[in-house]
């Protein structure tokens, strides 16, 4: 489904990676393109815009990593802001609540409803191991509850029995006291389709929700309708209110934009996917497999991956030796104030240390304001670089100009020295012990814990 936008993607990206290094000019460029390209294959274009904003802002900002190049780099930076569009995380089906869970299923007319409701119902029997009855409520168009019976069938799950005559909230009524009297452990209640959305459909569906109380209420959404698609899904989320996307047709030749723009546009995951007529043609929805099928560019996302978590290791490993040797001047301060945010900070640093145990996770745990980050880098960048080496040599007229260079008080650069002398003695302190006390456990005394 995602072979047009997947192959223009990739062609981009080898225009990229012919250039050493990349202008800004290059970005834009690239930036450009990848725009076309998404809404070629039908992204929204609220989607798009935040898209390349963020992106193009994420590939400028870009640190370099050793041994990879800046083409590579906006490969993994694509890469991870389509898993993130796509949503992430998978998001698992919910089924934590006290039995018989119920589960609607909700679309417009031929969306794939009926045949989604035994996909799911096979994979619940299979995969988790559940007792699933199905109902239809469909009593509109004829001959709809005996499709159901029919899948079911297939699926050997079992079907609520055809009662003529009923209307949808006594049909619900029933398959509420069969799965409650007979054990079943999910009910799965398949509702009636409309051409358009209208008043009546709505009104039965929330009539229906409020009788049943779903633990899921899924949307049944065809991916070949587009961006038709996504505006259905948002009009019944509003409506209605949803808890997941089941995209169906998925095999396909869609174009991909429903997939793409549907979490970002409705806020509700996708969690399945409908990959042919066949009831085990049906897959868990995984943002980020999904978002490497449409790249296709697998290798290099993870040697970016793998870069940049070496440089990390290395520069951590280089700090730790320094808290080992008992240094900390204000270098090392602004050093740690800059990577606070990239890659954990102190809590990182942690690791490499020996023994570190609990304190670690509760240094790595510590929420830091950006805003004080900041303001302390602020302070330092207007320290001379004699002064960041030797901070003994900050009198009371160097702290007065170095408070007027970053536009704060003395008082602040008082703080930010207090700090750094801290962080200085526990060095001393922490080399006074040696590997040898840190295992076993001096260095908790040590930061008073
Ligand atoms: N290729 C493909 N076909 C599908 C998929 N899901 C459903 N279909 C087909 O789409 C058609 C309509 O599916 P139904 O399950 O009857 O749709 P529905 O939403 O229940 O339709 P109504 O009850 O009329 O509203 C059937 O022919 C299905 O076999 C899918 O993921 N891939
Ligand atoms: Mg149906």
């Amino acid at each position: 489904m995602f072979q047009s936008l997947s192959s223009k993607l990739t062609g981009i990206f080898s225009n990229l990676r012919k250039r050493g290094v990349l202008s800004e000019a290059d970005i834009d460029s690239a930036m450009r393109e990848i725009r076309v390209a998404l809404l070629e294959a039908d992204v929204a274009l609220p989607v798009v815009k935040d898209f390349i904003t963020s992106l193009k802002a994420k590939a400028l900002g870009a640190e370099v990593v050793a041994s990879v190049s800046p083409a590579q780099m906006v490969i993994k930076l694509v890469n991870d802001h389509l898993a993130e569009l796509l949503g992430s995380e998978t998001q698992a089906i919910n089924l934590a609540g006290t039995p018989p869970v119920v589960m609607m299923m909700v679309g417009l007319q031929g969306s794939g409803k009926t045949t989604s409701t035994g996909k799911l119902a096979l994979r619940l029997k299979n995969k988790h191991n559940k007792k699933v009855l199905v109902a239809s409520l469909d009593i509109y168009r004829p001959a709809a509850q005996q499709q159901l019976e029919q899948v079911a069938k297939q699926a050997q799950i079992n079907s609520l029995p055809i009662v003529t005559g009923e209307k949808p909230l006594q049909i619900t009524e029933r398959a509420l006291k069969t799965a409650r009297l007979e054990g079943y452990d999910v009910l799965l209640l398949d509702t009636a389709g409309r051409l358009h959305i209208d008043t009546e459909l709505m009104d039965e569906l929330k009539a229906v929700k409020k009788l049943s109380n779903p633990l899921e209420t899924l949307l049944v959404a065809d991916s070949l309708t587009g961006q038709d698609a996504v505006n259905i899904a948002k009009t019944f989320h509003e409506q209605v209110g949803v808890t997941g996307i089941i995209l169906t047709r998925v095999d396909g030749d869609g174009r991909g934009g429903a997939a793409l723009s549907m979490r970002s546009v409705t806020g509700q995951p996708i969690k399945f996917i409908g990959i042919g007529e066949k009831l085990d043609e049906f897959e868990e929805f995984h943002p980020a497999r999904i978002a490497s099928r449409i790249l296709d560019m697998g290798d290099i996302v993870s040697l970016v991956e793998k870069a940049a978590e070496n440089v990390s290791t290395e520069e951590a490993e280089k700090m730790a030796s320094r808290m080992m040797e008992g240094q900390f001047d204000f270098n090392d301060l602004l050093d740690q104030l800059r990577k606070m945010n990239k890659m954990g900070g102190i809590g990182s640093m942690m690791k490499m240390l020996p023994g570190m145990g609990q304190l670690k996770e509760k240094m790595a745990d510590a929420k830091i304001d950006p805003k004080i980050l900041a303001r302390q880098e602020a302070i330092i960048l207007s320290m001379t670089k004699k002064e960041r080496i030797h901070p003994k040599l900050i009198n009371a007229s160097r702290r007065v100009r170095i408070a007027k260079g970053c536009g704060l008080t003395v008082q602040d650069v008082n703080k930010l020295l207090k700090q750094q002398q801290q962080m200085q003695d526990m060095m001393k302190k922490l080399k006074k012990l040696g590997a040898k006390g840190m295992m076993r456990g001096g260095l908790g005394q040590l930061f008073g814990m």
